[in-house]
């Protein structure tokens, strides 16, 4: 990992979503042990708690988005200046519009490339036109990338655009015809189950940490709960079955962790409200201490490595 010192930042906000319940993520996951297990690791862990920019409880307009996506914005890009991964902790997937902001700005002075692994049921790349739903959750990647009608989204002034050939869509399966349109024309890298079903997870990640590896990259990775099958976790506001194995999403944030690569993560869309038991926080606290260095034993065994 680019940095032992993990910072927490808590985004408890369902601004861009109609799904009541997002907003107690960031205390499900906590509730789950998502520090604990990290400072097991060895690591250094700084929870700052959840972010609160100074609009009121429940305040869903304009001027709230602007307001949290700019609180999450420098939050993010203060832990990478200050050589910390930041851990955004959501809350609904628009919190990247923040996070990613942070990120590219943060990259933009060390001149760096940023890359994002979206791991997500869904492409996120819907415009205020195309969206079926007008829910800004589906629509991250789209303002992200300097897609056309989101300035009103963002304070004022210059904002860096995130380049949308650097973004990987990964267990794609759910994409609205106006965003399929928009991620084909713009060459947004697209991994989707069917890729998956055919070549398994290692192949295609592989493809991806090898280029961010060669264009000495940030690797932003964005954790949308519904990348996983609703059977492992039901606990989010917009299933989509036939997503990611435990088995699969294991093995992802092991490779992740292995690579070194990544600066910087989000967990969203969890909703504790639509959970069964805490299963669902349960398993993304698990995975996210696979991505930061859990492992069975170091050596597993004394005969020559496998090969893969
Ligand atoms: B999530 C949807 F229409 N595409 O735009 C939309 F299917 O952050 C869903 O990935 C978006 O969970 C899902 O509303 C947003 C819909
Ligand atoms: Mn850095
Ligand atoms: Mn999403
Ligand atoms: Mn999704």
């Amino acid at each position: 990992m680019p940095s032992s010192i993990i910072e927490i930042i808590g985004a408890p906000i369902e601004i861009g979503t109609s799904e009541p319940g997002a907003v107690m993520g960031p205390a499900a996951l906590r509730t789950a042990g998502l520090v604990r297990v990290l400072q097991e690791l060895g690591l250094t862990v700084r929870d700052g708690g959840d972010l609160a920019p100074g609009c009121a409880p429940g305040q869903r307009d304009l001027p709230a988005i602007r307001a949290w996506m700019t609180e999450i914005s420098h939050a993010v890009e203060k832990a990478l200046d200050g050589a910390s991964l930041p851990v955004v902790a959501g809350g609904d997937h628009s919190l990247s519009l923040g996070s990613i902001d942070g990120a590219l700005r943060h990259c933009g002075r060390t001149s760096r490339p940023l890359f994002v692994l979206w791991l997500d049921a869904h492409a996120d790349f819907n415009t205020l036109e195309t969206s079926p739903s007008g829910n800004v959750h589906g629509m991250p990647l789209a303002a992200l990338c300097g897609e056309p009608g989101f300035d009103k989204l963002f304070d004022g002034g210059p904002r860096p655009r995130l380049d949308p050939r650097r973004v990987h869509l990964f267990g794609l399966r759910s994409i609205d015809a106006g965003e399929r349109a928009i991620v084909t024309q713009r060459q947004v890298n697209v991994v989707d189950m069917r890729t998956i079903d055919e070549f398994g997870v290692v192949a295609p990640l592989r493809r991806i940490l090898d280029r961010v590896a060669a264009e000495n990259g940030h690797l932003h990775a964005s954790f949308d709960v519904d990348f996983l099958d609703p059977t492992i976790a039901p606990g989010v506001g917009t299933t989509v079955p036939g997503g990611a194995t435990f088995r699969e999403a294991h093995l992802i944030m092991e490779m992740l962790c292995d690579s070194g690569l990544v600066g910087s993560l989000d967990v969203v869309e969890l909703n504790p409200f639509l959970d069964e038991r805490g299963r669902s926080a349960r398993v993304l606290v698990e995975l996210v201490a696979s991505l930061f260095g859990r492992r069975i034993i170091d050596r597993p065994t004394n005969v020559p490595p496998l090969e893969a």
